[in-house]
């Protein structure tokens, strides 16, 4: 299992096995969790109400704290399983781990057809009985939240794409998708007050070399934040600013220094672009995308981006963080922000999100002393974009050549000097898509990566061990590979 559970407690002589009159007693709240556990086992599960085989049930618990917002506790038996969770993320979880423990199977909805689909009339199954393993796992996470980001700007990625991205990180107890919306290479959100910045440069011609064009609509992101939500995964918006907004100065020429617009790029530069902090056009745009954003986005969090400012001094970038902050309260958002945005006092609702290799960092630190939770994504060991290996075709390597066992051996409580345990709103894995062109490649680089990372998010710091996660990893080789999802073979892996 990865992330491994808090508690497992294997019980000989208690395995359940799942046949086709295997009924399911569902909680509301239940149907994803159910959901997975028919494509997972080929049997179609049905619903019955009162007790059934395998009970799925929403209680307080009965330790003192109960399971916690996503947390729960499986049993099982020789009569059957019990599922309990305080929510309907808690069961979900609970039906990732099942999952887990049941034989490699295609589940990807998007790459096969519905499973119940393919079972003959009358209810008799194709597939033989799948057996569970006695015992009992109780589990909760360690922190709140476990993200992953996703650059759409350098490189476009479609809302199939994204949504069996979105299948992988469920997988392993995601809870937030972080959408890097606007770069320098384009834009990639419609805003219906400002339809040049799709328009100009959300089409053709647009990304890294000219190469990823595309946008979404309005209903598009709101498919996709649903897509998101049904998997308890929330979806974090980041409009990047003031720097890396050469793709919204191309669209509207107010938002340059001069008043004209600048030419578009494709190459990957970083810290030419900025907008003017002393603007009154600068804040009228900045508000009506901020408002529009907030207005599509149910959850509660709105990443104001605010790295590599070089072409801001640092007045200006204090004076126009300054004034975003409270644009962001004002439509009811917490902002987010690469660490940067330290450079100014934080309420303590904001959140920077530290991503440098430096061992200390005096600003997050200060953050985190005023009272702001840290999102923890050094570049250092969980940027998915860096290369593997010297070796590796896709990638860079800037901050490191980062193993799998780089990507896992580290403890976020213990990185930054000032931000301890209790200072962390979690882990987050970044993935830039500069040198990304084909799903492929953006699966290639998160597997078996991101699941490493997904364990030090979720699981308790006792149970890190390299060894163990690498003997486990191998496992899910052969799941990758019955949906479809490209992973990288690392040779630290002894691949079954
Ligand atoms: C730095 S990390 C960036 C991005 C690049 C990335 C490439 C950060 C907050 N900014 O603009 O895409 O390096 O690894």
């Amino acid at each position: 299992m990865i992330p491994i559970p808090a508690q497992v407690r294997p019980v000989p002589a208690a395995d359940f096995t799942i046949i086709s009159g295997t009924a399911v007693s569902a909680a509301p709240g239940a149907q994803e969790a159910v959901g997975l556990l028919r494509a997972a086992t080929g049997h179609p599960l049905p619903e019955r109400a009162g007790a059934a085989e395998i009970n799925m049930i929403l209680d307080d618990g009965d330790n003192g704290d109960g399971h916690g917002d996503e947390g729960y506790k499986i049993t099982i038996a020789a009569d059957g399983v019990t599922v309990r969770a305080a929510t309907p993320a808690g069961l979900f979880y609970a039906a990732q781990t099942l999952c887990q423990l049941l034989p490699a199977r295609t589940t990807l909805s998007r790459s096969t057809p519905p499973v119940d689909g393919a079972m003959p009339a009358g209810g008799v199954t194709l597939v033989g009985g799948v057996t569970l393993p006695g015992g009992e796992i109780v589990d909760r996470p360690r922190f709140a939240y476990r993200g992953v980001m996703l650059d759409v700007a350098r490189h476009f990625w479609t809302v199939g794409e994204v949504e069996r991205f979105i299948d992988g990180l469920a997988a392993y107890k995601i809870n937030h998708l972080h959408l890097h919306l606007t770069d320098d290479q384009g834009w990639r959100l419609a805003i219906e007050s400002r339809p040049r910045l799709t328009e100009v440069s959300g089409g053709k011609g647009t990304g890294v070399e000219g190469a990823g064009p595309g946008f979404y609509t309005q209903a598009d992101y709101a498919g996709l934040v649903d897509y998101a939500a049904r998997r308890f995964i929330t979806v974090v918006p980041e409009i990047d600013m003031p720097g890396h907004v050469n793709a919204a100065q191309v669209a509207y020429g107010e938002l340059t220094a001069s008043g004209e617009p600048v030419k578009a790029r494709t190459d990957t530069e970083v810290g030419y672009s900025s907008l003017v902090a002393d603007s009154d056009e600068t804040y009228a745009f900045v508000e009506d995308v901020i408002r529009e954003v907030a207005a599509l986005t149910p959850g509660p969090y709105l990443h104001i981006g605010g790295d590599e400012a070089q072409a801001t001094t640092a007045d200006d970038y204090r004076a126009f963080i300054t004034r975003v902050l409270p644009l962001v309260a004002k439509y009811g958002k917490r902002a987010v922000g690469w660490h940067e945005i330290t450079a100014v006092e934080l309420p303590e609702t904001a959140v920077p999100q530290f991503w440098w290799v430096e061992p200390s960092d005096e600003g997050t630190a200060r953050a985190a002393a005023n009272g702001s939770k840290v999102i923890m994504s050094p570049a250092d060991r969980t940027y998915l974009d860096m290369k593997y290996t010297a070796d590796s075709p896709l990638g860079l390597d800037w901050a490191a050549l980062i193993d799998v066992e780089r990507a896992y051996d580290w403890d976020p409580a213990i990185r930054l000097p000032g931000v301890g345990e209790q200072q962390l709103l979690g882990v987050e894995a970044v993935l830039w898509s500069e040198t990304l062109r084909t799903l492929d490649d953006v699966l290639t680089m998160t597997f078996p990566r991101l699941p490493a990372i997904a364990e030090i998010g979720w699981s308790p710091r006792a149970t890190h061990d390299w060894q163990s996660l690498r003997r486990r990893l191998a496992g899910h080789g052969p799941r990758w590979a019955a949906n479809g999802i490209a992973f990288h073979r690392s040779p630290e892996i002894d691949w079954a």
